[in-house]
């Protein structure tokens, strides 16, 4: 089983790698028959695997010019629904495709699918994010194109989720006004590994206790060079900004593109 996380052996099972948290482990978890050196060899192990299946995929993103956004959040903040309102606006001008990671269900794929973008779930068991492997193992039936748009909502986890790098561009941490200010300081492992952090419900802060500014102060501080975009997926305000911001990282990606290929 994973050493730190406690992800099942079902999981393990069924993709044969798994693991987590940078060497980070496991102060004062046991596992009958290791000791912590093997312990922390493990995590090594698959750690190492991992990022080798990561670096595979982030060429294949960079040879083909797609933009791979990997989407982290507490379950519920609303990723799902960023990507809906964002796939419906969006997927006239781009080609758009979806990896869904959750522990069961196809619900968010089948939430995806009516948009008209084409999804695939990938179910992780008793696995609290996905992993390099399993992004991998999607590429074939998902048709991938060149220059498109490729976001991966993660299982919902604010903590685990940050360790694992798919070959994604960027991390994007959504926040939610009803979760409190102070989740960059108490987890701020994903907040440090993100690119962009939205905060995301800014419709209901009339009527939560939620301190807009302490909350930014509080991931600047884990992640100075941390953007922030604050929208409501359910008003559609401020995803004008989200929408530009996608623009822009698809014509850095472009030009990172042209650049790998002029050096090859
Ligand atoms: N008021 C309000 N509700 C929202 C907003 N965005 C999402 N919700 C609601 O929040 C709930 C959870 O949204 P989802 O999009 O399913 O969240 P998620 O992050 O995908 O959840 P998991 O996949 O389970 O981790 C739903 O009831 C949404 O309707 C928003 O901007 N404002
Ligand atoms: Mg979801």
């Amino acid at each position: 089983m994973c050493t730190v996380c406690g992800c099942s052996e079902d999981s393990e099972k069924d993709h044969h790698h798994h693991g987590h948290h940078y060497g980070q482990n496991s102060a004062g978890l046991h596992i009958a028959g290791m000791s912590q050196e093997k312990i922390i060899q493990v995590e090594m192990d698959i750690l190492a695997k991992n990022n080798s299946y990561a670096a595979n995929n982030r060429a294949f993103f960079l040879k083909n010019g797609v933009l791979t956004l990997n989407l982290v959040s507490s379950p519920g903040s609303g990723k799902t629904s960023i990507l809906e309102k964002s796939l419906i606006d969006l997927h006239d001008k781009l080609d758009l495709r979806v990896i869904e990671g959750d522990q069961q269900t196809t619900q968010d794929a089948d939430r995806i699918n009516k948009t008209g973008v084409k999804a695939i779930q990938v179910n992780t068991g008793k696995g609290c994010h996905l992993d390099a492997h399993m992004v991998k193992h999607t590429f074939d039936e998902l048709d991938i194109k060149k220059n498109s748009l490729l976001f991966i909502e993660n299982v919902g986890n604010l903590v685990c989720p940050s360790a694992f790098d798919l070959g994604e561009y960027a991390k994007v941490v959504i926040l939610s006004v009803t979760e409190g200010e102070d989740k960059p300081l108490k987890y701020p492992d994903m907040f440090a590994a993100s690119d962009l952090m939205i905060l995301n419900k800014i419709d209901l802060l009339p009527y939560v206790d939620f301190n807009v500014d302490k909350c930014i102060n509080y991931a600047k501080k884990i992640n100075p060079k941390i953007q922030i975009l604050q929208l409501s997926a359910t008003s559609g305000e401020g995803m004008g900004l989200w929408y530009k911001w996608l623009e822009a990282h698809m014509n850095i990606v472009k030009m990172l593109q042209v650049n790998s290929q002029n050096n090859t």
